[in-house]
């Protein structure tokens, strides 16, 4: 199989490569612009491997996907490239038009073209998963869960962006015949997850003795799956998923966030022996002290869950790790890849409130 990975370089679409290479289940071509979300230092560990070939380019350059289409010859297109942060989309929202929107449209309307260039079984084959996210659903009240059949009301901007993606992925299937699937996943967290959002945000913080945000009253409620488990359900879409369905993905792990940044600190305080050795941090620190209430996001959803009932049914998908599990492991590898960290961030980004400043024009 012969996997084109956008957005392969990010948080995500890094750990599905890990998994193709790992398990050695086929080719893979990684195509990403290299913007303050992916580096290359999340993908040194595949360079020079047979089998891997990595090309900085935008998903919105019809040229450059037109050719890689053309040359690489896929089985299969998996879309990750997008821009992730709901905070900054709150700030500036043209980024995510450009490319969550304009982007995704141009990668499907070049990946129509290539299909319709392919010999019988090779086009029967063939299939484009478009990842996407739990948050076009909008917002849920204290019951009830998103199933496959709820009504999109994307919030925040980038939710906005996210949707218009689905609705053209979704029409291209009806319209042209392209064999797509679209999974719906909830909120991810492990490995290369940019220090941005909220658990390796918190964790860093915690860490270093500073101040946790939490936005509002801190009882917003999300669903947290670990992202092997993610990219699991993303390879089983793939695979025995039907062309043209949309598939929910999520954990059965509802916590506020404040229950969320709880658990994190029970997983430091685990790790004492590691974070002694990982550097010169203090391993007394009191880190529910370090919670610091700061204004809401604006638009902030209250409350995410997903049935993920289709999924499992269709495909016999279940999540191999829980919380504690699976913050177990997110927090050793921080402590085990802080110069990771520090590179990726380095120019770019101090840990700094997003979403609530000046907003940019654009
Ligand atoms: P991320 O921000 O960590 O990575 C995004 C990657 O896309 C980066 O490597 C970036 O350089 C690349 N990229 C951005 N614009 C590009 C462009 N125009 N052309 C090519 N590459 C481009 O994001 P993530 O958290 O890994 O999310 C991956 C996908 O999964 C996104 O589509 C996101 O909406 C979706 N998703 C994320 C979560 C989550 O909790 N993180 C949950 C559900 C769905
Ligand atoms: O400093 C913080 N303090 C805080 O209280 C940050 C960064 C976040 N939060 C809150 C906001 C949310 O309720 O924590 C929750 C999680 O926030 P994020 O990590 O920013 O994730 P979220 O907004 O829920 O979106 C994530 O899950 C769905 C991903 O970033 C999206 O790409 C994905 O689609």
């Amino acid at each position: 199989m012969r996997f084109l990975v956008t957005g392969g370089a990010g948080f995500i679409g890094s750990n599905f490569v890990a998994k193709l290479m790992s398990e050695n289940l086929g080719q893979v071509l990684v195509l990403d612009k290299l913007t303050y979300a992916g580096h290359l230092a999340t993908l040194r560990r595949w360079e020079g491997h047979a089998g891997f070939r990595f090309v900085q380019g935008d998903i919105g350059d019809r040229l450059t996907v037109r050719r890689l289409l053309a040359d690489f010859a896929p089985d299969v297109v998996v879309n990750f490239a997008a821009e992730s942060h709901v905070d900054r989309s709150i700030d500036s929202a043209g980024e995510f038009i450009a490319t969550n929107v304009a982007g995704s449209y141009a990668l499907i309307d070049e990946t129509l073209t290539y299909w319709q260039s392919l010999d019988g079984a090779r086009s029967k084959a063939f299939r484009f998963q478009h990842v996407s996210t739990d948050e076009v659903y909008g917002s849920l009240g204290a019951t009830g869960e998103f199933t496959e059949t709820t009504p999109y009301a994307p919030n925040s901007p980038y939710a906005a962006s996210k949707a218009a993606a689905d609705h053209f992925v979704r029409a291209y299937h009806a319209t042209h015949g392209l064999p797509i699937t679209i999974t719906n996943c909830s909120n991810n967290y492990g490995p290369y997850q940019f220090p941005e959002k909220l658990i390796p945000l918190a964790l860093l913080n915690a860490l270093e003795g500073k101040p946790v945000p939490v936005y509002g009253d801190g009882l917003n409620i999300r669903d947290w799956l670990y992202v092997g488990d993610h990219c699991k359900a993303i390879l089983q879409v793939i695979d025995q998923g039907r062309t043209g369905e949309t598939y929910n993905v999520g954990g059965n792990t509802e916590r506020t966030n404040l229950d969320l940044l709880q658990a994190l600190f029970a997983a430091l305080k685990d790790e004492r022996e590691l974070i002694a050795q990982a550097g010169t941090f203090d391993t007394g620190i009191d880190y529910a002290g370090l919670i610091t209430f700061v204004a809401d996001r604006p638009g902030h959803d209250r409350r995410y869950a997903i049935d993920s009932g289709k999924l499992r049914a269709e495909t016999g998908w279940e999540p191999v790790e829980d919380l504690v599990s699976g913050l177990r492991k997110t927090v050793r590898w921080y402590l085990s890849n802080l110069e990771w960290c520090r590179e990726v961030t380095e120019d770019n980004y101090n840990r700094q409130r997003l979403g609530f400043g000046e907003r940019a024009s654009g």
